[in-house]
Formats: C-alpha cells, structure tokens, sequence
C-alpha cells in the first residue's frame, strides 16, 4: 500500500502483522511498558498536547475527553472502543483490526491506564465475524502474554477486555446507542448531556473512543507530542486513514497527514479511473455534504474542510465520476438512513421516509420541479430538529446535491426520468 505516514499501517505488508509476535517483532508494547512507568495524569497531558482528535467523525479532542472524567466520583470507570464502523464508505477501522489488531489492544491497555479504568470494552459491528474473531485472538495472546489481566507486566495495573459483538444497527455507532447496546437494551441514542464522561455505561464515568483514535495513543507515547504535531495542520494535527473508494483506479487505505488534497491523494490511487472524470465526492462518508471537482484541492483538515461546506467526518472520500446519477446515489443513501433510523424521534423517522418517496418518483420520472423544494423542506424539519446526528447526517447529501446539481434534478422532471443509462427498478432494491 501506498502511505505517507507509516505509522497505523506500518507493519500491514508483513504477512503476519495480525499475531502478537509479528507486532512486537516491530516494536509492539514497547509503547505499553513506557506508558506503565509514567503517571496516568502524564499521559492524560501527553495526549492533549499532541492535539489528538477524535478518528470517529465529530474531531473532538481525545486527551480533553479523558480529563472530562469527574475526579471526585467513586463509581469503576469504563473504556468503550466505538469499533461499529457502518457510514456508508467508512471503511478504515475493520481493516486496521485485522492487519494490526495488537495496535488497538496496546492502545486500550494505554488509555485504561490514563483514564484509571480497569474495565475496557470493544464493541464490534456484528456482521463482521471474521473482525470479531480476529480481536478476540489477539487480547486473548495478550492475556497470556501477561499484557492484559492481572498485574500487567509486573507494574500492578489489572485490566479486563471484552470483545463485544453488535447486531449489525447503524444507529449502535452513535456513542449513547452503544452504551444501550452494551447495557443489553435496544440501542437507541439517550440524552445529551449528560455526557458519558459523567454518566456513561451502567451510569459510571465513561470514555467513548473510536478504534482510530485508540490505535494512534501509542505511537503518540512512543514519538512524543512534537513529533505528532510535526504532522498535519496546526489544529488538526498528526495523519489519519483516508478511505478511497468509488471510480478510482485503487482504492483502499491510504495513511496520510491531515491535510492532504483529494488531488494528491489521487495521484497515489493512480486518479480516477481510465477515460473518466470527477463528478462528487464525499470527504467524510455519506453524512458530509458532497464535494465536487472545485475542492481538489481543498486541504482534507476539520478547519478547511468546515470552511468550504462539508465535515472530514471520518475520511471516507467515496468518488463518483461522470456516469454517475447524483438522484440516484442520493437516494441510496437515503434509503439506507431511512432503514437504519432507529424510530425514536418523529423527523428523522419520518423525514427519511418521505425523502425516498421523493427521490424515488423523481429517479422514475414522476416527480416535479416543486419536488426539490419539498426535499429542502423536509431537510429543514431534519437538521437541528432530530434527537441525533443520524438525522441531521441525511440531510447533507440531499441539501448539497441539489446545491451542486440542481439541473441535474430538473432534468429527471423534464426528461421524465433517468438521463443516465442504467437498468433499475427502486431505491429499496
Ligand atoms: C463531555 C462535553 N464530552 C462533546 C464528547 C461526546 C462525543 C464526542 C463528540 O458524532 C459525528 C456525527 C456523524 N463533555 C462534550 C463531550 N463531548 N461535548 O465528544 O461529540 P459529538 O456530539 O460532536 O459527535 P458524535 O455524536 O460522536 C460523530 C459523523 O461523526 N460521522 C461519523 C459517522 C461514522 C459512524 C460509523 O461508521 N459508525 O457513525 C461522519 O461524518 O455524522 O456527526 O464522544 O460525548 N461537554
Ligand atoms: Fe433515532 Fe433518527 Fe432520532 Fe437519531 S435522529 S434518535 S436515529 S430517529
């Protein structure tokens, strides 16, 4: 693989980067033992100061998390992994699980320590077995190798790990739906605040972090803060997994500093596949408004990529070329938020309904030109008005895809139908 920053991926060409002793044959839990002999609250600092952000989407601040934890509350505090990975093109934590799970494992025994916690959960999408297996592998070599459980590596510090298998809901993903999940209720978002940092799962201090963020805590503890701010943006800071995936000549991970172009990036993929051009793309998964072929080169960081309309959410840049109907793949997505909507709050329940219908009549040619400003109305009762981000989420592509393509719209109507070439029956299919 192509990477810029080989520091998540280092080791994936080994063919046994996944067993323990592929990963400290590169120098795995060195990290672990020099975080041991530091103070928890040392390491709280070091990754504050290394400007570390949340991997999972929102960007918030990793070591300021950690020092949210109330100091003066006796209950056990948990470590939560957010491995549930689902945004449609989000694809960067279940390979990293795979090719170098030792890397997570090291990272959760890291925080654990940081945050006081003995107690760490990992919460796996459910449809992936083989991920699931692979995980649970590697925390039980590490049991045995003496790097979880009791008395780690001599120091005294005990930590348990569970490797917990969702049932395959997107809505799991969000960090409050999780915490239900886990608890062994639907997984349905709960209120915010408070926060799970003061009452998270079983109602006890909770950190919730995404298995990106976790992996990156060692490399951080072995390279120093200075190091991790040398890379990136000044408030976006260190390298990421950019997901590329779509019309491009190879996809895959390819690890970078923030900040990175999508032209650049393009130019490691081998650009856009042969004989085509760029139509849309999506910078952080199919919750982000789109982008077009005018931000190449826009710089993939949470600043610039907010300035110009959209979010890095999770670095998922899903390409669409010319052969693509902007109506068509819009409505995918709808229809897959319209299922995954877990039904708690009305918008989202029924505004992801609605957008179908309309999408869909006007894909087969039975909509009408007031069917866009139907679209921007049901997105009006979406964003700010649903109990989560599921629902605000949807609103991007629909909101910026008619803000881009609004002629593209009009011609379904006047063309009555499709002008694309392609064979298909309904946006459920
Ligand atoms: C304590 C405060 N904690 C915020 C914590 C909060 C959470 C984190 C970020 O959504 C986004 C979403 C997706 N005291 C706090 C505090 N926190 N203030 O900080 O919180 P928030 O609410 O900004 O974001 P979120 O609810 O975690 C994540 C977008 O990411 N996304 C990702 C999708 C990917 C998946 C998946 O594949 N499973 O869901 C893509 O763009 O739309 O906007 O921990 O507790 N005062
Ligand atoms: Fe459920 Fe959607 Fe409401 Fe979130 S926005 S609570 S997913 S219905």
């Amino acid at each position: 693989m192509t990477t810029l920053t080989p520091v998540l991926s280092d080791n994936w060409d080994r063919p046994d980067s996944f067993t323990l002793e592929g990963y400290r044959a590169d120098g795995g839990y060195r990290a672990l033992r020099k975080a041991l002999a530091m103070e928890p609250e040392a390491i709280v600092d070091l990754v504050k100061q290394s400007g570390l952000r949340g991997r999972g989407g929102a960007g918030f601040p990793t070591g300021m998390k950690w020092g949210f934890l109330p100091a003066d509350n006796p209950k056990p505090r948990y470590l939560v992994v957010n491995a549930d990975e689902s945004e449609p093109g989000t694809c960067k934590d279940i390979p990293l699980m795979l090719a170098n799970p030792h890397s997570l494992v090291e990272g959760v025994a890291i925080a654990s320590y940081a945050i006081k916690s003995s107690q760490a959960f990992i919460y796996v999408r459910g449809e992936v077995v083989h991920v699931i297996r692979r995980l649970r592998k590697a925390v039980a070599d590490a049991y045995a190798a003496g790097l979880l459980g009791k008395d780690i590596l001599g120091t005294g510090f005990d930590l348990d790990v569970v490797v917990h298998a969702g049932a395959g809901a997107y809505i799991c993903g969000e960090e409050t739906a999780l915490l239900d999940s886990l608890e062994g209720y639907r997984g349905q978002p709960r209120l915010k605040p408070p926060f799970p940092a003061v009452a998270g799962l079983y109602a006890s201090p909770t950190v919730v972090n995404n298995v990106e963020s976790i992996a990156s805590v060692p490399g951080i503890i072995l390279g120093g803060a200075e190091w991790f701010t040398s890379m990136g943006t000044e408030k976006s800071a260190g390298f990421g997994f950019f997901s590329l995936s779509g019309h491009v000549t190879t996809p895959g991970q390819y690890e970078a500093p923030l900040g990175i172009t999508l032209r650049e990036l393009l130019d490691m993929a081998g650009g856009i596949r042969a004989g085509h051009r760029l139509k849309f793309w999506t910078p952080g998964g199919s919750s982000t408004p789109i982008f077009t072929e005018e931000h190449l080169d826009t710089p993939l960081d949470f600043e610039s990529v907010g300035a110009a309309g959209s979010m890095l959410g999770t670095r998922a840049l899903q390409i669409f070329d010319e052969t693509t109907c902007v109506v068509r793949a819009v409505g995918r997505w709808i229809a897959f938020y319209a299922h995954e909507s877990c039904g708690k709050c009305t918008p989202c329940r029924e505004g992801n309904f609605w957008m179908v219908q309309v999408l869909d009549r006007l894909e087969r040619g039975e909509g009408t030109e007031a069917d866009l400003d139907k679209l921007l109305d049901i997105c009006d009762n979406l964003l700010g008005r649903s109990f989560c981000a599921l629902g605000d989420g949807a609103t991007s592509p629909v909101m910026s895809s008619i803000k881009h393509f609004r002629q593209e719209y009009i011609d379904h109507v006047e063309k009555g139908g499709c002008p694309f070439d392609h064979a298909r029956s309904t946006l459920w299919a």
